[in-house]
């Protein structure tokens, strides 16, 4: 029963063409000559442009004359890449928008040699598959959707082995939000299938998507088809001629089984299964079925409504199939009278691609840099740091982690043939430690911008022919150990002649880091203080942990006495406590003024309880250590005697949780300003996970640790839980799970081990409180943890619902349902495949831009105007189950 599904490329038939837009269709005819470009190819009516629009390297072949006949238009041509390891396309795109993408391999003895090639396929710098074409005379084809992260989306063809790496056409074609809904990952195709004993391949213009269907049929089966209309309409969007056939299995009273192999065996497994009733039936009649694949997902008792009308069944969990492949059994019910029917079928695997991109400032400075010297570097192509091993000639990357984006950390453009002068874009590479440009022709003065680099300890401009004098700042820098080559630059003044360093081997770290390591002092001078203070107490002793800094090679030095008050002072500043704001992690905090002016937030620790001092411990320590906008700041503190307090800025506008639900003066906070308050919270998150060294934990990030300002500026507060992690390959394993129930990462719950990734899980049910304004667990609702009620929605269609009733509905859709998705990724299950805060960052300025634009933009150009998710599955109950 099993068929092999390949696509076809031969004997297409012609497809009536329409005036129908193309908008965003990126269809790339590779090695057609520029001058034949564009056209319109005559079997689907898709307009074609040559490759050579777009940059790339390469040399165009033409497949055998021969075969001319067979392939489609898009086909005959290709471009092969002899020279370098990784080619690469790199394309514009929306970013965080699903496409369709579809790549086509035909290699028509090109090159007359009658091998066939065998190289890999990278998508930006993740593999996505080997291509094999060995036997494959007909070509071979990859699909794939995908959400790319930037507006630039790299295809590349690595050199594996001795063959030459070619391609012939390259189709992207953006899909509407919501069609095949995946928390992370990106959907391989297996196959798109429509049921039906005929040849004909059905795609654009039938589909809008440009979704190729193509017909499966097997003598086992039966084939019934209806010329009476299909009502198609719904989120698939499949076209109504895929839907006008339908199989049922030959023999009446035998179950109707599809199988196939996914590949690898053991990779995740998605299947769309559209079904619409194409006979009609009489009164008595009845067509139900039992659909189980693989025995983890059964849906019982399945009958179609006996309208002509579309509806999808899908697996919302992913299937693994077992060694032996997947097996989709449609078994008809002993009350059903007729036999089980299918009419498409669509099965993809998941693919990770877990690795983020070259940090974009990073990027868009070496391209920039690439372009300004007209650097023909074979090697500079796709991610300049990614893959490792790929990575571009000439410079060097520094790499933490696959969610990290990895940074440039050295330029060697020594005897490069540079000519001009040294460009400032130089400063955006912002940690560049090295930078090499000796022994080409530049030009023009010592730039004074490069002191302001404060990473680099190394500057080689020997032999070139720069001129003027060197900027003092730069050469001061040499005292911080910078080392500055700059001999054999005959015109430069040697008035203020620079006299090459002999100190060699003495490095000192980064500024910024420098300055880490020296609050880090602080701090552990401040423990040291406390504890001083404590310990004769009958409070327990809290040891100063280790994941808290650890050099300590220099003087102790004391915080200065500003920050410090007495108790006294603490009961002057807060009119004897006479005004409580609120209750904190471990004490209440009241309203304080200093100097008559300064309003400030004190928190007076309740007791000197082993977890108050801790908590309050932790907080001086971080508050000390880290400086954001987006984080509220310490005023000071008191620690006299067993009086410990806390003196934060005054926020006035409270907590978000207030505003959320209204419990704030009433007024509902609108969308734009929800995503605004949601971007600073996650700037100042991004802070603490990447620009603060060691990276912290929050730990407990909620609604309630999220305050707002006069301007309703958000900054994050209570530290007591944070911690710092390790950035190395092992993670911090605390033994005490702490933080609040709902908000807590269940992976952490179960491992206990702590990475910011708990942090950002946290952070999405922050999104979706503030989207939903519901309890994060509600007992008496169907699912009472507020991740399961989303999805539950999601899979309902039902997004009017998911939002919060207060807003009347004004956002724009598409803002909303990116911020859903945003939101649903934070909360995956797995750390590995939520996002880091970086991109939560990016994402939710994203989503702010799309709701900014939401009153100008013109009718029916939103593509999410109308989007109502899973809308043919009518009730909830019509979700699959997973066994
Ligand atoms: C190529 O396609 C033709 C026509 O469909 C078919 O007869 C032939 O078997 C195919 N060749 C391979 C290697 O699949
Ligand atoms: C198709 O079904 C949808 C509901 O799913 C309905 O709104 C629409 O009017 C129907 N179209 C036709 C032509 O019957
Ligand atoms: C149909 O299947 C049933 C059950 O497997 C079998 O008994 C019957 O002989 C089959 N009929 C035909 C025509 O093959
Ligand atoms: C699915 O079922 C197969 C047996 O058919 C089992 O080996 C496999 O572990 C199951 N996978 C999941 C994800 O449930
Ligand atoms: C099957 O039909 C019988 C009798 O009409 C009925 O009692 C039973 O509930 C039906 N079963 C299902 C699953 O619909
Ligand atoms: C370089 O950095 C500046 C300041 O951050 C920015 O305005 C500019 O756009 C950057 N240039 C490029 C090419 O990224
Ligand atoms: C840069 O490359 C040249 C040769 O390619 C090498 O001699 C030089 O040491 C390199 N510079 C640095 C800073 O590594
Ligand atoms: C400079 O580069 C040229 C080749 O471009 C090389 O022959 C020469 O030795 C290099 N000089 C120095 C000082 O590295
Ligand atoms: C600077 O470049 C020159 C020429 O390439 C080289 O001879 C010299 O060793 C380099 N100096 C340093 C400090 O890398
Ligand atoms: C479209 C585009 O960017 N084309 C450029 C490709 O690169 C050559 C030089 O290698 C330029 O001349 C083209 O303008």
């Amino acid at each position: 029963m099993m068929k092999h599904l390949l696509l076809a490329m031969i004997g297409t038939f012609a497809v009536m063409v329409g005036a129908q837009s193309q908008e965003g269709f990126i269809s790339l005819d590779c090695g057609l000559p520029i001058e034949e470009s564009p056209y319109s190819d005559p079997s689907t009516g898709i307009t074609f442009t040559s490759d050579s629009t777009v940059n790339q390297t390469g040399k165009s072949g033409s497949i055998d004359k021969e075969l001319n006949k067979i392939f489609r238009k898009p086909y005959l041509t290709l471009r092969y890449f002899p020279e370098g390891q990784r080619n690469c396309y790199s394309l514009s795109v929306k970013r965080v928008t699903y496409y369709l993408i579809s790549v086509t391999f035909i290699y028509g003895n090109y090159d007359g040699l009658n091998v066939f090639p065998n190289f890999d396929l990278y998508l930006g710098p993740d593999k996505w598959t080997t291509i094999d074409m060995e036997g494959r005379q007909n070509g071979t084809n990859e699909e794939i959707i995908h959400r790319p992260m930037s507006n630039s989306l790299d295809i590349c063809l690595v050199k594996t082995g001795a063959t030459t790496p070619m391609i012939s056409a390259i189709e992207l074609r953006p899909l509407r939000d919501g069609i095949y809904f995946m928390r992370s990952g990106s959907l391989r195709k297996s196959f798109r299938v429509y049921c039906s004993n005929t040849d004909r391949e059905i795609r654009y213009i039938d589909d809008v998507y440009d979704r190729v269907w193509v017909p499966f049929f097997s003598p086992s089966l039966t084939e019934i088809t209806t010329s009476l209309g299909i009502n198609s309409s719904g989120t698939f969007a499949v076209p109504e001629s895929v839907l006008k056939s339908a199989v049922t299995p030959a023999n009446a009273s035998k179950p109707l089984i599809i199988t196939w192999t996914p590949k690898p065996s053991n990779a995740e497994v998605y299947v769309y299964m559209h079904f619409a009733e194409i006979q009609t039936l009489q009164a008595n009649e009845r067509r139900e079925f039992d659909v189980v694949l693989n025995e983890n997902f059964t849906w019982s008792g399945f009958n179609i409504p006996k309208l002509r009308r579309l509806r999808t069944l899908y697996t919302g969990a992913p299937i693994k199939c077992d060694s032996v492949g997947c097996k989709l059994q449609l078994v008809k019910t002993p009350n059903s009278t007729l036999p089980p029917l299918i009419n498409a079928l669509e099965a993809y695997t998941l693919v990770e691609f877990p690795q983020v991109e070259t940090s974009p400032s990073d990027l868009a400075a070496i391209k920039n840099i690439k372009a300004t010297y007209r650097l023909g570097t074979i090697s500079w192509q796709g991610d300049p740091c990614l893959p490792q091993k790929l990575s571009w000639e000439n410079l060097r990357c520094s790499y933490i982690d696959t969610f990290t984006p990895p940074r440039i950390v050295s330029l060697n453009l020594s005897a490069s043939g540079l000519t001009g002068s040294i460009p400032p874009i130089i400063q955006n590479l912002t940690q560049i430690q090295e930078l090499d440009l000796s022994n080409n022709s530049l030009t023009g003065n010592v730039p004074a911008f490069l002191a302001n680099i404060k990473s680099l300890s190394l500057i080689n401009l020997s032999w070139n022919n720069l001129s003027g004098s060197v900027p003092q700042t730069l050469l001061d820098r040499r005292n911080e150990g910078l080392v500055l080559n700059l001999e054999g630059n005959p015109d430069l003044d040697r008035f203020n002649s620079f006299k090459p360093k002999q100190k060699k081997g003495f490095m000192l770290p980064a500024i910024a880091s420098a300055a880490c390591v020296l609050v880090v002092v602080v701090v552990v001078a401040l423990i040291f203080v406390f504890r001083k203070k404590k310990l004769p107490s009958n409070a327990p002793p809290s040891m100063p942990t280790t994941d808290v800094g650890h050099t300590s090679q220099s003087q102790p030095s004391f915080p200065s006495n500003k920050i410090k008050f007495t108790y006294t002072e603490v009961q002057e500043m807060t009119n004897n406590f006479g005004r409580a704001l609120g209750e904190g992690g471990f004490g209440v905090v009241y309203h304080g003024c200093i100097n008559g002016t300064e309003q400030v937030a004190v928190k007076l620790l309740s007791q000197s309880s082993s977890q108050g001092y801790k908590h309050f411990k932790a907080e001086v320590e971080l508050l000390m250590r880290v400086h954001h906008i987006n984080l509220v700041s310490l005023v000071g503190y008191c620690d006299e005697g067993d009086h410990l307090a806390l003196i934060y800025q005054y926020m006035p506008n409270g907590d978000l949780k207030q505003h959320v639900s209204g419990k704030h003066g009433g007024v509902v906070l609108s969308w734009e300003t929800r995503l605004k308050i949601a971007v600073n919270a996650a700037l100042g998150l991004e802070y603490l996970h990447t620009g603060c060294k060691p990276p912290m934990v929050h730990r407990d990030i909620k609604c309630t640790n999220i305050l707002l300002d006069e301007s309703f500026q958000a900054k994050l507060a209570d530290f007591g839980l944070s911690r710092s992690f390790p950035t190395g390959p092992e993670t911090y394993v605390s033994t005490v799970v702490a933080g609040t129930p709902g908000y807590l990462d269940p992976e952490y719950y179960h491992t206990n081990r702590l990475t910011e990734k708990s942090d950002v899980y946290s952070f999405g049910i922050v999104l979706l409180e503030i989207m939903t304004n519901r309890p994060i667990i509600e007992q008496s609702r169907e699912k009472p943890h507020i991740v399961e009620w989303v999805e539950s929605m999601i899979r309902k269609g039902d997004i009017g619902n998911i939002m919060d009733p207060n807003l009347h509905q004004d956002y724009d859709t598409g803002s909303v349902w990116k911020a859903i998705e945003l939101a649903m990724t934070c909360v995956s299950h797995m750390s590995t495949r939520r996002p880091n805060m970086s991109r939560v960052v990016n994402d939710l300025k994203e989503c702010l831009i799309s709701e900014n634009l939401k009153s100008g933009e013109s009718p029916g150009m939103d593509p999410m105007s109308t989007i109502k998710f899973g809308r043919d599955i009518d009730e909830s109950d019509m979700l699959p189950k997973a066994r």
